[in-house]
């Protein structure tokens, strides 16, 4: 199986993809875009991605976009080791979990919106302000949705989806300067930054990694 991930070091998405490959034990190869010149909107990219996100996975040719979806796709071809739990009712809460940074916070403070916003007259003080307002509430939520849980991941001493997508939004909300002093899930962050594949997925692991 070839996998070609199209990614860039920063990328939170592209980070979850990172992650859950390494977890699964998969070999692939970057093509990186890189997000500060616009990459992720050259036509080639276009043509692969519609949306002009990354990441984007190629998989033996075919293309697949969204990071969950990707996921999950990889989820199913390769159970083992599952990051959703069996019973379905911890894994619907696995996916609201993940679901909450990924549909209602991340996306209401990617690259796109907050250039959107800086066009409109925001200046960059209003721009952060923003960023870290989305991702405090969003983090907030996300500890409350698993208050009373124990383990060391997020649902138990199993790595789920929710750890997955936990940690790259934990980085950056540091980024924007956001509060991160939740202390369950700087712990899970710490528990999972001690796992190889999480370790070889942080953005300064990465090939076109460049914090100049
Ligand atoms: N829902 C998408 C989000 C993808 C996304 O927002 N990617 C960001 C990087 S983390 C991006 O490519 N931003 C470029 C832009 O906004 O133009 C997913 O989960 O794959």
């Amino acid at each position: 199986m070839n996998l070609v991930l199209h990614t860039y070091w920063r990328s939170t998405a592209a980070w979850r993809v990172r992650t859950l490959l390494g977890l699964k034990g998969l070999a692939w190869d970057a093509v990186p875009h890189d997000l500060r010149t616009n990459a992720q909107q050259a036509p080639g990219y276009l043509a692969r991605n519609p949306q002009g996100l990354v990441p984007a996975l190629e998989v033996d040719g075919a293309v697949l976009t969204q990071s969950l979806a990707i996921i999950e796709y990889l989820e199913e071809r390769f159970p083992d080791p599952a990051v959703l739990p069996a019973d379905p009712l911890e894994r619907a809460h696995v996916r609201a979990f993940a679901l909450a940074i990924a549909c209602d916070t991340h996306p209401v403070q990617n690259l796109r919106v907050l250039n959107m916003l800086r066009a409109r007259g925001l200046d960059q003080a209003a721009v952060d302000g923003w960023a870290r307002e989305v991702i405090e509430g969003g983090l907030a939520a996300c500890a409350r949705l698993i208050d009373g849980r124990t383990g060391r991941f997020c649902f138990g001493d199993a790595i789920t989806l929710a750890d997955i997508v936990l940690i790259p939004q934990l980085a950056n909300a540091r980024r924007f300067g956001a509060r991160t002093d939740f202390p369950r899930l700087e712990a899970i962050e710490t528990n999972a930054l001690a796992h190889p594949a999480f370790a070889a997925a942080l953005p300064a692991a990465q090939v076109d990694a460049d914090p100049a």
